[in-house]
């Protein structure tokens, strides 16, 4: 039978289960990825599974998230996270070195292998060929133990790109298009392929681009084939033995056919406070800025600074904006500061920051109180740039940098003819900043800061949940608004008491003290609940403020998983039937509906009225369930 591009990558990984859509599979993970905020949680994870060696061909741990260090927690966790690495088998690559999905991109990714990273934007690697999918740290560490990743088997979008970028548009606008096309929900339960004739006119980096920010539809995973431009890209980074051909066969069946002509393309800029609120750039042009920053793993390689600072050269940034530049890699910096391009930043007035996640989690440089501030990112989610009242639009590299001369949004056409900017045949590789594992282990003490504090743990799942609605919220709720990130929360990420304080902190500030005094209770959403990033806090930190069940019209996917994971029962709330703050709830015989199948009896005991919930459980997530969570369930003997 012809495959596609994803159903040969899942052919080749197939542990269990059989290729028919929406059935429960589980593939082998070639490689995994964490970084410095989920990633702590995910080594604490490992050593409580209690195996000595990771298991996988390669996982890498990154730190590129918590940099400020205004206190020593974040310190204390790299420190960690270096020793943890060193002993049980990871490289490590050291603050400085880069943005996770960046770096994997240049010096680890394989065409046709799979990668499982405690980020949303694992899918990064999927300009290379390589299935990415991004999971909650406890499924990485599972991962990181030899144990297979399960989920259902996704629908595939086939996206046809005809014809070539036209002057001044990028690929971040083809994702814009398509996020405009399909909205944040339009990817849940698919992989989309990118295919046709316009494939070959984008680089490596500009496929990465677009596999990046598929993480903003909702999708498992984006991914290219793997043809002479990844050969080339490969190759440039010493890596061209790496490389293998990937197509899909020439009659591969679809669920759905996208056609998008990348030659009738204009600039486009996503408006506050969704990244599929896309309007093209003439919509808004005027729009004052008081921010520009540029970077994070969707816009920060070397062609798109190059680009920045062809605009940038011989110019000045407007006095009313604050320009902010984070590259992606020590690589794109060091071939920045090399060739003159870096000079050329500093010059126009560029504030340059080290190569990070920074601006884009609000890990410093939130913009003033009401600002608007254009960014090169993949989420303008309210309040996720550190300050609440600011309106955040998204935009390409080229808009942005426009924008930042002239002091409000601007169509980058009207700069006249581009530069030419040639994509490098040799980058510059210095991996000194990558740490393999220790040839000792047994020598290696593993080093744990004071804040890092014991992993909340829970029984198995009880037969009755009684509690009150804690939270009543609306349709596409980020895991921002669940746990918020930014400078003063994120360095919290391994003390689960600490930062459950913060839960829905932005949304109701009196939240966690409400869910502690009620001794727990229940959480109501709407549609495409949890969506966004992987952080499994925002499941973890309502677990132990005694959170049991979330009923939402729908789920994002990994927040889905990570719920089941940690315990948390994810409940459809039917159509027509609305619940309100305070009301008190029973959910009577879990276990044995659950067991048998059968939808709950939620009982609304203010209203005297009940209904059935509904969920989507697999088999095997019903045991996790039972037994409360993914750590009880494996130590149980389950896989
Ligand atoms: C994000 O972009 O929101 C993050 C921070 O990279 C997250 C991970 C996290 O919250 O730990 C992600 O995308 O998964
Ligand atoms: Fe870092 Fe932003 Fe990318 Fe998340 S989306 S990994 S915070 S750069």
């Amino acid at each position: 039978m012809p495959r596609t591009l994803t159903q040969k990558i899942i052919a080749d990984h197939l542990v269990s289960g059989d290729l028919k859509p929406g059935g429960e599979i589980a593939i082998r993970i070639d490689q995994t990825l964490t970084q410095d905020v989920t990633g702590t949680m995910a080594f604490l994870q490992f050593e409580a599974l209690g195996i000595p060696r990771l298991r996988t061909d390669l996982s890498v741990s990154y730190v590129d998230h918590n940099m400020l260090q205004t206190g020593f927690e974040s310190a204390d966790d790299h420190r960690y996270l270096q020793s943890a690495a060193a002993k049980y088998g990871a490289h490590f690559s050291r603050p400085g070195n880069g943005i996770c999905h960046q770096l994997h991109l240049e010096r680890f990714g394989l065409p046709g292998q799979t990668l499982l990273g405690s980020d949303s934007h694992t899918p990064t690697c999927g300009g290379l060929g390589m299935l990415g999918i991004g999971a909650g740290g406890l499924d990485v560490a599972a991962a990181m133990a030899g144990i297979p990743f399960y989920g259902s088997l996704p629908r595939v979008t086939l996206v046809r790109l005809a014809g070539g970028l036209p002057p001044w548009i990028s690929a971040k606008d083809v994702i814009l298009e398509v996020l405009r096309l399909l909205s944040v929900k339009g990817g849940v339960g698919r992989i989309m392929e990118y295919g046709g004739p316009g494939v070959a006119n984008l680089s490596v980096p500009e496929r990465a681009t677009i596999t990046n920010m598929g993480a903003e539809l909702g999708a498992t995973s984006s991914l290219f084939p793997s043809d002479e431009r990844t050969r080339f890209f490969l190759r440039a980074q010493g890596r061209e033995a790496d490389w293998t051909a990937l197509a899909p066969d020439a009659d591969a069946e679809y669920d759905d056919i996208i056609e998008l002509d990348m030659s009738a393309l204009e600039p486009l800029v996503a408006k506050p406070h969704s990244p599929d609120n896309v309007v093209p750039t003439a919509e808004l042009s005027g729009v004052p800025l008081d921010q520009v920053a540029i970077g994070s793993c969707t816009n920060s390689s070397y062609q798109d600074l190059m680009t920045v600072a062809a605009i940038l050269d011989g110019r000045c940034v407007h006095p009313s904006v604050d320009l902010v530049i984070a590259p992606g890699s020590r690589q794109v910096l060091a071939m920045l500061a090399r060739n003159g391009a870096l000079a050329t930043m500093i010059a126009a007035g560029a504030r340059i920051l080290e190569a990070s996640c920074g601006p884009c989690i609000g890990m410093g440089q939130a913009p003033p109180s009401g600002a608007a501030t254009l960014r090169s990112f993949n989420r303008n989610f309210q309040g996720r740039c550190g300050t609440q009242d600011a309106d955040t639009y998204l935009a390409g590299v080229e808009v942005c940098a426009a924008s930042a001369i002239t002091g409000e949004i601007t169509d980058p056409r009207q700069l006249g003819d581009p530069a030419d900017i040639p994509v490098p045949d040799e980058f510059l590789i210095d991996d000194g900043m990558i740490l393999p594992p220790a040839d000792d282990p047994e020598a290696v003490e593993v080093r744990r800061g004071p804040t890092i504090a014991p992993l909340p743990t829970r029984g198995p799942l009880e037969d009755t949940l009684r509690g009150r609605v804690l939270l009543v919220a609306g349709d596409n709720v980020t895991t921002d608004d669940i746990m918020p990130a930014g400078a003063k929360i994120l360095p919290l990420r391994s003390n689960i008491p600490a930062i459950s304080r913060y839960v829905f902190s932005r949304l109701d500030p009196d939240f966690a003290s409400r869910a502690r005094e009620e001794g727990g209770g229940f959480v109501v959403g709407g549609a495409n609940y949890g969506q966004g990033s992987s952080r499994e806090h925002a499941a973890l930190a309502p677990m132990a403020l005694g959170v049991r069940a979330v009923l939402a019209r729908s789920f994002a996917r990994i927040h889905h998983a990570n719920l089941i994971n940690f315990g948390l029962l994810p409940l459809k709330l039917p159509q027509g039937q609305a619940l309100a703050l305070g009301d008190e709830l029973e959910i009577g015989e879990v276990r044995a509906r659950i067991e048998a199948r059968q939808p709950l009896l939620v009982a609304n005991v203010t209203s005297g009225k009940s209904f059935e919930a509904a969920y989507d459980l697999t088999p095997r997530q019903t045991h996790i369930l039972l037994a409360g969570g993914l750590l009880n369930y494996i130590k149980e003997g389950g896989i």
